[in-house]
């Protein structure tokens, strides 16, 4: 079976009232849509049971982040239980700016998401490499080593509810965009990756998305490439552009 085009729209930090809220579920809930497509928007989780209940039915939400701990003095944190009682189906893990930013390391990301598949999650899982890696060619050896900690964590069956993302470091929020080729090349790998260290059917049908300054322009050439399988989109999502992202296979 072919796999499910996946669009992502990681919110952040954003947006910053709810009156700017209003205006992206007004965009989203008028546009006609690619339903060829999976679409799951990820806002700030002030604003996650909010956006579930205002969005249409076809859209669905994610967490950008929980703990692996089902509750208890935590402060700060939510857990993958409390994302499945809100009925929030996805949790976005490992990006980069929680691994940057917030020291998160590929043990924690591989326990956040084990944690989250256990309590009945999906999981958009991030690697990528930053600039520095690319320059000394060592992206795959660090994608592997992102990806290593999960693959030993999880067991086969658990990656049917997997989407990984590839956001290089150096594209986010950049607006330097990997090229279609450079997508391509780091998709193919992940995937050959996966193949080796879990199985050819999980590497088969496994969708590797790619994130990192897509928008409207670039992401039609982006989603030619045959192992790339959606996008995770950060600045664009909170346009009206979000739209055209979606609907890039049209
Ligand atoms: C990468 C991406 C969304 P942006 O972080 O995950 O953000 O599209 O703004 O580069």
């Amino acid at each position: 079976m072919p796999r499910q085009f996946f669009v992502g729209g990681n919110f952040k930090m954003n947006p910053g009232t709810a009156e700017q809220k209003k205006t992206i579920v007004k965009v989203l809930n008028e546009a006609t849509l690619d339903q060829a497509v999976e679409v799951v928007i990820a806002p700030p989780a002030i604003w996650l049971i909010t956006l579930r209940e205002l969005l249409r039915s076809d859209i669905k939400v994610s967490a950008q982040n929980c703990y692996f701990k089902p509750s208890g003095a935590f402060t700060g944190e939510i857990s993958p239980a409390q994302l499945v009682d809100a009925q929030v189906p996805y949790v976005i893990l490992g990006h980069s700016e929680r691994r940057t930013l917030f020291h998160e390391t590929s043990e924690l990301v591989a326990q956040k998401t084990k944690a989250a598949l256990e309590a009945g999650l999906s999981v958009i899982l991030c690697v990528g490499e930053t600039l520095q890696e690319r320059e000394a060619n060592k992206t795959a050896e660090v994608v592997q080593a992102q990806l290593k900690p999960v693959i030993d964590t999880l067991k086969e069956s658990d990656w049917a509810k997997i989407v990984i993302a590839y956001e290089p470091v150096w594209a986010i929020g950049t607006g330097k965009v990997a090229t279609s080729a450079q997508a391509q090349e780091a998709h193919a790998d992940i995937r050959a990756y996966v193949t080796k260290a879990v199985s050819p059917a999980v590497a088969e049908n496994t969708r590797v998305i790619y994130g990192g300054s897509v928008t409207a322009a670039n992401c039609k050439e982006l989603a030619t490439q045959p192992d790339v399988d959606g996008f995770l989109v950060g600045g664009a999502s909170l346009k009206p552009e979000f739209v055209d992202i979606i609907n890039a296979k049209k």
